[in-house]
């Protein structure tokens, strides 16, 4: 697989374990919302049931009020009797007691007695809850009253029978019955502090009969508890779902993510940097200037060729962001010391054919020869010959207003593809770079000697000029300066290096000067 070497299993841990959690999550909270909401609707229900049979129990007291208004009023010793009848016919009411002029005189309990008693104190006229009996020490009551002028007659209710009796679907902190501001809590037991602060969820419900709310809720530990308890199935389904999408997600990851998307990574990266390799000059064996050839600083897998990655990067047009930063790497390191470099030096950038249809690369040239405070400086863009441009208006308006930059235009690989005569016009090509299976083919047999001689003559008649590439013996470099090749690049002088080696070699004394074996990259061949 020629491109394994963008395979790093990092990413797709670590996105398997990501898509693993996202589906866990969305899974989660639905789950939640839907138990949340689940819960929402039982305790209306509840609420419902609930002030239906309160509405009813106040019915039945109602109704008794009723049976005992003839004895309101009436001698205690009398009356007493029946309203223990009327207090047996029904579970929820502990007592019948009489009232006159604000005062209660008569208990189906305890007989006569004496306790005032405050019409007022009733919400609505009818209700009142009593934390403790003014007759009894333990009872806790529920009051209905029926007031009938200056006389009246009382119910006393059990709450805890009440709120026992009453179908509670959820128990706990968040569910009382209000009336005025003291309310039945858990248990029946009342209250006359202002009930506890609403946490979670609840639902109120007014009555429509008598003066009193009863209100539902839960907290969020039991919509947890629920979710644990009654959800389980479900839960354990979010949790395959989840474990399926993040083996699914590591399984299939090569088809997820594209080599495209790592080459986008690695530019976020800064992972391309440039590599330097030196252009001499036939004649003085001086550096005139250098070719930058693009590297890929991979994270994990070391440094990678760039035939391996460009094809993708032409093809997804990424190259012309990396080609961007490629030179702003160049300016960003070798501007501060333009100062080093020979005159008239020269800075080769391979661009490729799909580049130039792409205005954006004016731009970035412009913004390369700005950065140098030096005028004769040469910015060079090698085009090869083995994919030729197609002519368009953009590369018509390209290629002009380069040349009015001062860009000057070299044709890569020269020889190996069919350019004519016309493209080279059309295009203004300023040099011809040789390739190196012509070089190769010095000092070989007499035709491709001959091959050889005529693509230098064809070279040189054109008036270009003109670089040797891939020089790698003495005899080459001989040769190519005999035939008045102008310049040289290849192992024989240095190999493509980084920008701070080469900037190193820039500022050593001259070739000539330089011991043999002081230096792998320039060879004591240049004298
Ligand atoms: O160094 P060498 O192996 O560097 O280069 C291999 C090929 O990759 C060459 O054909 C060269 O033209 C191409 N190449 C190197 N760097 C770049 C670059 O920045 N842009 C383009 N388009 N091609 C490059
Ligand atoms: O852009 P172009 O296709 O010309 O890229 C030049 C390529 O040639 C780069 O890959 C570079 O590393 C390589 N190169 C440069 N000099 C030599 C050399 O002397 N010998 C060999 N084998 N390759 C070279
Ligand atoms: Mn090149």
């Amino acid at each position: 697989m020629p491109l394994s070497f963008m395979r790093s299993n990092k990413p797709r841990l670590l996105n398997s374990l990501l898509s693993l959690l996202l589906v866990a999550l969305t899974a989660l909270t639905a789950l939640y919302w839907q138990t949340r909401s689940d819960l929402r609707q039982q305790a209306h229900n509840a609420a419902l049931d609930a002030v239906e049979q309160i509405d009813q129990v106040l019915e039945d007291s109602k109704e008794i009020t009723m049976q005992a208004t003839p004895l309101a009023g009436s001698a205690c010793t009398t009356a007493a009797r029946e309203l223990r009848m009327l207090a047996a016919s029904s579970p929820y009411i502990r007592a019948i007691n009489l009232t006159r002029n604000g005062h209660l005189y008569c208990s189906s309990i305890f007989e006569e007695v004496d306790v005032p008693e405050h019409r007022d104190s009733y919400i609505g006229g009818q209700l009142r809850l009593l934390p403790s009996s003014p007759l009894g020490r333990h009872s806790q009551l529920f009051l209905y009253h029926l007031d009938l002028g200056g006389t009246g007659v009382q119910v006393a209710i059990d709450p805890y029978n009440l709120f026992r009796n009453l179908d509670w679907t959820l128990t706990g902190p968040q569910t009382l019955i209000e009336v005025g501001d003291r309310w039945i809590g858990t248990h029946g037991v009342i209250h006359l502090e202002p009930p506890p602060p609403l946490m979670g969820d609840n639902v109120q419900l007014d009555s429509t009969l008598y003066p009193y709310s009863v209100r539902f809720g839960f907290s969020q530990a039991q919509l947890h508890q629920y979710l644990l308890e009654q959800q389980r199935p479900a839960l354990l389904l979010c949790l395959v779902l989840a474990l399926m999408t993040g083996l699914s997600v590591y399984r299939w990851w090569w088809h997820i993510s594209t080599p495209t998307q790592e080459l986008r990574r690695a530019l976020g990266n800064g992972e391309f940097i440039p590599y330097l390799q030196p252009i001499i000059d036939s004649q003085s064996k001086a550096i005139r200037g250098c070719e930058v050839l693009m590297r890929w600083q991979h994270r994990h897998q070391g440094l990678i060729r760039p035939d391996l990655f460009i094809p993708l990067a032409e093809e997804s047009g990424l190259i012309v962001p990396m080609t961007r930063s490629l030179m702003q790497q160049v300016s960003q390191a070798l501007a501060p010391k333009v100062h080093l470099l020979p005159p008239d030096f020269y800075f080769g950038f391979n661009i490729c054919a799909r580049h130039c249809q792409d205005l954006s690369l004016l731009d970035d040239c412009r913004a390369f020869l700005a950065a140098f405070k030096r005028r004769d400086l040469v910015l060079v863009l090698e085009l090869t010959e083995r994919e030729l441009i197609t002519p368009t208006l953009i590369t018509e308006q390209l290629f002009g207003a380069l040349h009015e930059l001062g860009v000057k235009i070299a044709l890569d690989d020269f020889g190996t593809g069919n350019s004519s005569l016309s493209y080279l016009q059309k295009f203004q090509i300023d040099l011809l770079k040789i390739d190196k299976s012509f070089v190769d083919m010095i000092g070989t047999d007499a035709l491709s000697h001959h091959i050889l001689d005529n693509t230098i003559n064809l070279a040189t008649r054109l008036g270009l000029d003109t670089v040797a590439e891939g020089v790698e013996t003495q005899e080459q470099a001989d040769f190519l300066r005999q035939r008045q090749v102008h310049f040289q690049q290849g192992y024989l002088y240095a190999k493509p290096q980084p920008q701070q080696q080469f900037l190193l070699q820039l500022s050593k004394p001259p070739p000539s000067a330089v011991a043999p074996d002081e230096t792998e990259l320039l060879t004591p061949s240049f004298d």
